[in-house]
């Protein structure tokens, strides 16, 4: 039996991790095994990788370089956590996966998406997640809520405008792809959020 695979995706702020904890909750109350994991990351290699990613630094960097060590922690990533998970009936739950390499370096970076497709195909072969919770809001209030916390990462003191790009090019792709991708209005209070998630998850029971 092969298991499920979910991703929450969004731009900074929009409440992935908080709302990661609630459908694993949901999954776990229903006696799945869940698997929580999250990109960049997810191993000890890919950890160590999302730690040079994130942190601030004076050297420029190009973005090439940026979009493989995406791709490099991805592959350590299906390698050791995802696909051992899927293969004995888990449900994988993933804080971003492949929609923010074409959101962030695709869109905000601006690199052309042909290399970011490439590699998704050399490196994950057939697989693609069975659902993406994309969870939207303007990305001032994102950003308002991201900043509240404290010193920036490497993504977070990017422009404005470079989340918007980012948004624009995540909601392209839920527009091209609407039965995988299900946009969550992120911006209302949390339990009306979670309303949207318990659609979304009651939706799949009856498939
Ligand atoms: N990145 C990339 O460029 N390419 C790739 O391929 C991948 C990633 C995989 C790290 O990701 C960076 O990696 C990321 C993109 C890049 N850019 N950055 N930075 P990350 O997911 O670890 O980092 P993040 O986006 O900064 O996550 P986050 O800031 O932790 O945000 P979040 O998980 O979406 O939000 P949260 O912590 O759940 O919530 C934020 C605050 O809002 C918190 O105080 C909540 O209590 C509050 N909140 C949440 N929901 C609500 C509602 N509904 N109302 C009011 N307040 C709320």
């Amino acid at each position: 039996m092969s298991g499920y695979f979910i991703t929450l995706e969004g731009i900074e702020g929009v409440g992935k991790t908080t709302n990661l904890n609630y459908v694993r909750e949901y999954l776990e109350r229903k006696g799945y095994e869940v698997v929580v994991t999250r990109e960049p990351g997810g191993t000890p290699l890919g950890e160590q990788l999302r730690e040079l990613l994130l942190t601030p630094r004076t050297e420029p960097v190009s973005d090439m370089a940026e979009l493989l060590m995406m791709f490099a922690a991805r592959a350590q990533h299906l390698f050791a956590v995802i696909e051992p998970a899927l293969a004995r009936g888990a449900w994988v739950l993933c804080d971003r996966f492949t929609d923010a390499t074409f959101a962030y370096q695709g869109g905000g970076r601006q690199l052309a998406s042909e290399p970011v497709a490439l590699l998704e195909r050399l490196v994950q072969k057939e697989r693609r997640p069975d659902l993406t919770l994309l969870l939207d809001l303007p990305v001032e209030v994102g950003l308002a809520r991201a900043h509240s916390r404290g010193v920036p990462d490497r993504f977070e003191a990017e422009r404005v405008e470079f989340f918007q790009r980012v948004r624009e090019a995540y909601l392209a792709r839920a527009e091209q792809e609407p039965e995988r991708i299900k946009v969550i209005d992120a911006e209302p209070p949390l339990a009306q959020v979670q309303q949207q998630i318990d659609r979304v998850l009651t939706g799949l029971e009856r498939q």
